[in-house]
Parts: structure tokens; C-alpha cells; sequence
């Protein structure tokens, strides 16, 4: 096929728009990161999704190749590939320009991706190829393309037919761009865990996920058709549930309302929230309107059944979501999103149209079962009961004399009183702590050893938590207070350091302190990790002394195996098993001097994940751990 010739004003500032997805990738797909990677099968797979959405495709295939290139397959009416009004196929328009023709972004529910129907054209932007297979009206259509520029000539303005067939649908091929990419191996488990939750979003689509990037090709098919009871189901599969999971729907204003809520026999409320099918993980208007709405709900039950007297104060939101899990999933023809990382929902409109459909679906659902009214209004009872009683325990705190982190010994803080150059290090153990000690850049650099295992939050109740020395030291440097269901104490305002480092061995010891150390952030300062405060420690593995030249340290596996093609000559191989096994001068060297440290931030956008796995951590087996800590230092992004 011929390659690229004259494409017109037109396409020149069609390219110069795709120039500035290049420059800038990041803002179109969040980072460049591996989630940022993984974005862009979503940004294609979102399209197909939002041919399900319409009505004509029930079907959608994914697979990772072997080279690293990614393809996305549906059975839908396939991309329009007449002429458009620009002069070309409307198949070219799609993928060449930002914003894809106004035509589908005001359709109603047209709006699954994350980025309102921008996705094709930053995908195609982002990649070293792209090619594009449409099946319609009888034939299949072809168009290729490199870093965003179309290789193949029309034939005016038309896509050249490569055969006839009876089928419909779309396929799209592509390679992601190493010179855009930190890296450009797909998250295969991240990928997994997002088709399936779009699975359980639409209850009549079936997705096959292929990774044939490994020896036994990974295969999964997500057929889900339970929906939203399905998924609060997963999310408590190793949870004693109270009640078979409750299912509420409607429709008011224009938007699209269902909700799935389950209790269980635990402390913990999670509450999601989904709007056209994309997550919010700070939630947003559609999980204010559920949560309020469903609190006066349950109070006014209370009242009518005599649990709680006329004079009894309400019970709190929080008493009431005590042991919740729920996913409220809206569809909004416009939605709006707050702040910088567009992942809480404005709309007004949502908590209206939220609060009137639940308000009414609940109070039908709960009048036809008491039963289950009365179990979750008794374990609102118990959450109260124990809201009071910790509330004593607090004010109890708040009277006592403020601990100070100097008198107990254990925080070497640092001179600096500007949090935005202060670091604070946890430190395993009191040797590697002593030695953190003294390597630190004290006038920026803090250090605080902990030893061993702190306690277990996920399963400890709050004055528990509270009384634990090295947890009250932690939150006393941090400087900001904690939150949890009873109150939310915490200011991020008032953080005295801009990083937070955990710095444990790479062991499994190491991993499970790191991952009680995530799961108390996430639990009582989850802002520390929203924010991007939070960092792993990667120290070196290895150090290799070559018999002539300099020695070097190697951060993982990959990095020795780089070591071992690139080096000529005889290298003795030293391997740390731990930090303490390192000198003063090698810590600064390796993992506190910012100019050669590899620190890895920690971020939890995929909540799902992140409570899923933090029950799952939480559990008595220590293999699950490992390989989330694994995976979280793959996915987090390189702070060099
Ligand atoms: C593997 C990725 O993109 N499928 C897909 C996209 C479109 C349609 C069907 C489609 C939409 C419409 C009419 C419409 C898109 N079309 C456009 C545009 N799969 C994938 N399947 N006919 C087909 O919205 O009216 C953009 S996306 F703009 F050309 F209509």
C-alpha cells in the first residue's frame, strides 16, 4: 500500500492535534506510567463497550500478542467508514482528530470512556503503529497508521476493501509507542481485574481476554450476568454475608440508577461508585446522594420499629454503613468531574436523581423484608454502641499530655520545617535504622525505625489502633491527625513531610510490613496515598565489583540480566538479603540520595483492587501478600 501523500489543511491541524497528544500524553491518558499503558487497551475497549451500550454488540475480545502489540475486537455495527464532511472516511475522522465529531459525544449514554470519546484518537496518537480492520455493509474495510500519521492512500477519501464477509464489527490492532512509554509490557492482572469489573457493569456482555504473552496462554472469559449482585458478591466472597445481595433500580431525569448493597459481618463499609461505567475512586455526587438518602431512610425504619425512641439521637451515616458493601452505578448523558485527577463526579443532577430512585426503591424493598431490615438496623445499633465508647477514648486521648515523638527516642527528625522538602523514611528494624540514622541527609531527611510488625489495622478496632506506640508516633510526625467511619479528624494540610517512604527488606517480612503500612495509610490517611505522598523504598538486590571498572548497583533481575549482556570481563556478584547488611555509607549511596535512589509512589485508583486485596492481605496466607506487593511496585510509577 502506497504511503502517506497531500492530506490538506484539514489533516495537517487534524496532526498538529495529535502532535500535542504526543508532546503531552499525559494529560490524555493520566500518565505514562504502566497504567497509563494499560489505558489505552481501556480507551479502545471503552468504545466497543459503548457499542454494547447502543445496542449492537454483545461481544468483545482482548488480547495481548507475543510482541508486545495489544488487539481489540468487537461484534458491533463496525466504525462508520462512509464519507465524511471533512473530505475523508468517517473511519480516519475517528481516529485522526481530538474530540471525535460533537455527533457522539451529546448522544445520550455515548459516554463509557473515561475521556468522552477521545480515546481512538490518542490511542492511534500514542502508538508506533495502528491498524484498523471495520467490518460493514458486506466488506472488510483496512487503515493503518504510525504515531498518529495514516500509511495507507484513499482512494477518495474512501478506505480500500480487503474482502466481502457477512459479519459486522470492529478490530483494532496496535503497538504502544516506546518512545511515549516508561515501559511497554501490559499489566496482564490490572487488565484482568478492570475487564471483569466492566463485566459485572454489563450484565449482557461477554469479554474474552487472551495473553498470549506468556508459555500457557492465559485465557479468561468474563460473562457476568448477575451484574452489580455479582460484583458485591466478589467483593464479600471471603466475608460472612448478613443477606443475599439487594438489588435496586430506576430511572429518573434522564439518568440511569442501580445499586447493589450487601452487609456483612464486619466492621468496614465499602461503598463504590460507578458512573457510565468508569470508577470513581473519590466517589462524588451519585455516592453523597446514595449515602444520605439511605441513612434517613434506615432512621426513619428505626423509629417506626422502635429501635431508636423518639428522643434517641439518629443513628450516623456511618453507624448505618456499618459492614456495607454497595456499588451505586449511574449513566449520565453529561458527566461532569471535580478535581485534577477527574475521578469524583460533580453532577448535582446524580445525587437528585440517586436519592429519588433509592429513597423509593428502598423503602419497597424493605417493606417486603423485614428480616433483613432488622438485622442491618442491629448492626447500626452495635456500630453506635461502639462510636460512643471510642468517642470516650478520644476525648480520654485528646485530655491526656500530648506524647512527644523527641521524648520517645524513636523519630530522628529533620531540620527542615518545610514539608515541601522534608521526607520522612519507616525504616525496618533498629539496625538498618541506625544506619539510616547516620547516612541521612539530616537537614531534610527524617527516620523513623519500626520494629517488626506493627499491628494488623484491618482487623484491630480503633482504640486498638490508636494505642499501638509506633502507630501514634507515625501519626503524630505525619502531623495531620487520621480518619476513620467515626469522624474524619485528618487534615492533609497540616503533612509535614511531602514524602512519605516506606523502607522495608525484600523479603517477606519485609512485604508484609510494607503492606500493613499501606493498609493503615489507606484505612485512617488514605489522602496520604489520593495525593501521592506514599513511596516504596527500592533498595539495590544486588552490587556488582567488576575486576576492572566501577561497581554498580543493580535494582532488580532485569537490571543484572542487562548487567550480564552489557559487561565484558569477570564481575563478582554481591547480593543484600537485607538493609541492615548495609553500612552508613552504602544507604545514602543506594537508597536515600535522591540523585540514585529508585523510589516507587504508591497510588490506589483502583479501589476495588485496593480493598479487595487489602482483605485479602489481611488473611492468614502470606503468598497473596507477596505478589501484591509485586504488583504494586510494577505498577507504581519511578520517581527519579
Ligand atoms: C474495538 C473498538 O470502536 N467499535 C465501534 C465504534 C463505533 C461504532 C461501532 C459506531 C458508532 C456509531 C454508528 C454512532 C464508533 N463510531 C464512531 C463514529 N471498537 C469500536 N463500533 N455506527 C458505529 O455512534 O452513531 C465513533 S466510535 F463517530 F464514527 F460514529
Amino acid at each position: 500500500m502506497a504511503t502517506t501523500k497531500d492530506y490538506g489543511a484539514d489533516s495537517i491541524r487534524v496532526l498538529e492535534g495529535l502532535e500535542a497528544v504526543r508532546e503531552r500524553p499525559g494529560m490524555y491518558i493520566g500518565s505514562t506510567s504502566r497504567k497509563g499503558l494499560n489505558h489505552l487497551v481501556y480507551e479502545i475497549v471503552d468504545n466497543a463497550v459503548d457499542e454494547h451500550l447502543a445496542g449492537f454488540c454483545d461481544r468483545i475480545e482482548v488480547t495481548l500478542e507475543a510482541d508486545g502489540s495489544a488487539t481489540v475486537n468487537d461484534n458491533g455495527r463496525g466504525i462508520p467508514v462512509g464519507m465524511h464532511e471533512k473530505g475523508v472516511s468517517a473511519e480516519r475522522v475517528v481516529f485522526t482528530t481530538l474530540h471525535a465529531g460533537g455527533k457522539f459525544d451529546s448522544d445520550a449514554y455515548k459516554t463509557s470512556g473515561g475521556l468522552h470519546g477521545v480515546g481512538s484518537s490518542v490511542v492511534n496518537a500514542l502508538s508506533t503503529y495502528l491498524e484498523v480492520k471495520v467490518s460493514r455493509e458486506g466488506n472488510v474495510y483496512y487503515d493503518r497508521y504510525e504515531k498518529g500519521v495514516p500509511t495507507v492512500e484513499l482512494e477518495k477519501g474512501l478506505l480500500p476493501v480487503l474482502k466481502t464477509t457477512r459479519k459486522t464489527g470492529t478490530w483494532v490492532h496496535f503497538l504502544p509507542d516506546p518512545d511515549i512509554f516508561d515501559r511497554t509490557d501490559f499489566s496482564g492482572t490490572e487488565m484482568k481485574s478492570r475487564l471483569h469489573e466492566t463485566a459485572y457493569l454489563n450484565p449482557n456482555l461477554t469479554i474474552i481476554f487472551e495473553d498470549k504473552r506468556k508459555e500457557d496462554n492465559d485465557h479468561h472469559e468474563y460473562h457476568e450476568p448477575d451484574g452489580l449482585i455479582g460484583f458485591v458478591r466478589e467483593l464479600n466472597e471471603s466475608e460472612e454475608a448478613l443477606h443475599e445481595p439487594i438489588y435496586l433500580s430506576g430511572e429518573a431525569d434522564g439518568i440511569m440508577v442501580e445499586c447493589a448493597i450487601q452487609y456483612v459481618n464486619d466492621f468496614h463499609e465499602n461503598v463504590l461508585g460507578f458512573c457510565n461505567n468508569i470508577f470513581n475512586s473519590e466517589g462524588g455526587t451519585h455516592l453523597t446522594g446514595f449515602k444520605t438518602i439511605f441513612t434517613q431512610v434506615m432512621n426513619t425504619y428505626a423509629k417506626e420499629i422502635g429501635i431508636l425512641k423518639d428522643k434517641d439521637p439518629n443513628f450516623t451515616g456511618t453507624d448505618i454503613r456499618n459492614g456495607m458493601t454497595a456499588i451505586v452505578s449511574i449513566k449520565h448523558p453529561d458527566p461532569r468531574f471535580e478535581g485534577q485527577t477527574k475521578t469524583k463526579l460533580d453532577n448535582p443532577d446524580a445525587n437528585k436523581a440517586v436519592s429519588s430512585i433509592i429513597g423509593e426503591q428502598a423503602v419497597l424493598h424493605f417493606d417486603r423484608n423485614l428480616d433483613e431490615l432488622k438485622s442491618i438496623l442491629a448492626n447500626a445499633e452495635r456500630a453506635a454502641k461502639i462510636r460512643k465508647t471510642e468517642e470516650k477514648t478520644k476525648t480520654n486521648m485528646l485530655t491526656k499530655p500530648k506524647f512527644s515523638f523527641d521524648s520517645n527516642g524513636k523519630l530522628a527528625n529533620c531540620q527542615s520545617r518545610d514539608p515541601k522538602e522534608c521526607e520522612i523514611f519507616i525504616v525496618e528494624g533498629d539496625s538498618a535504622g541506625g544506619s539510616a540514622k547516620m547516612a541521612r541527609d539530616r537537614m531534610y531527611q527524617a527516620i523513623m525505625p519500626i520494629r517488626g510488625k506493627i499491628l494488623n489495622v484491618e482487623k484491630a478496632t480503633m482504640d486498638k489502633v490508636l494505642a499501638n506506640a509506633e502507630i501514634k508516633t507515625m501519626i503524630n510526625a505525619f502531623g495531620c491527625g487520621f480518619s476513620e467511619g467515626y469522624g474524619n479528624d485528618f487534615d492533609i494540610e497540616k503533612l509535614k513531610y511531602d514524602k512519605i517512604v516506606i523502607m522495608t527488606d525484600a523479603d517477606v517480612d519485609g512485604a508484609h510490613i510494607c503492606t500493613l503500612l499501606l493498609t493503615l495509610f489507606y484505612r485512617f490517611m488514605p489522602e496520604l496515598i489520593y495525593e501521592g505522598h506514599v513511596y516504596v523504598a527500592m533498595p539495590p538486590l544486588y552490587k556488582a565489583i567488576p575486576s576492572k571498572g566501577k561497581e554498580e548497583y543493580l535494582y532488580d533481575d532485569r537490571a543484572l540480566e542487562k548487567y550480564r549482556k552489557n559487561h565484558k570481563g569477570n564481575f563478582t556478584l554481591q547480593r543484600y538479603k537485607g538493609l541492615g547488611e548495609m553500612d552508613a555509607e552504602q544507604l545514602w549511596e543506594t537508597t536515600l540520595n535522591p540523585e540514585n535512589r529508585l523510589l516507587k509512589q504508591v497510588g490506589i485508583e483502583d479501589a476495588k483492587l485496593a480493598s479487595h486485596t487489602t482483605a485479602l492481605l489481611m488473611g492468614n496466607d502470606v503468598p497473596p501478600r507477596k505478589a501484591f506487593i509485586y504488583e504494586h511496585a510494577l505498577n507504581a510509577t519511578i520517581d527519579a
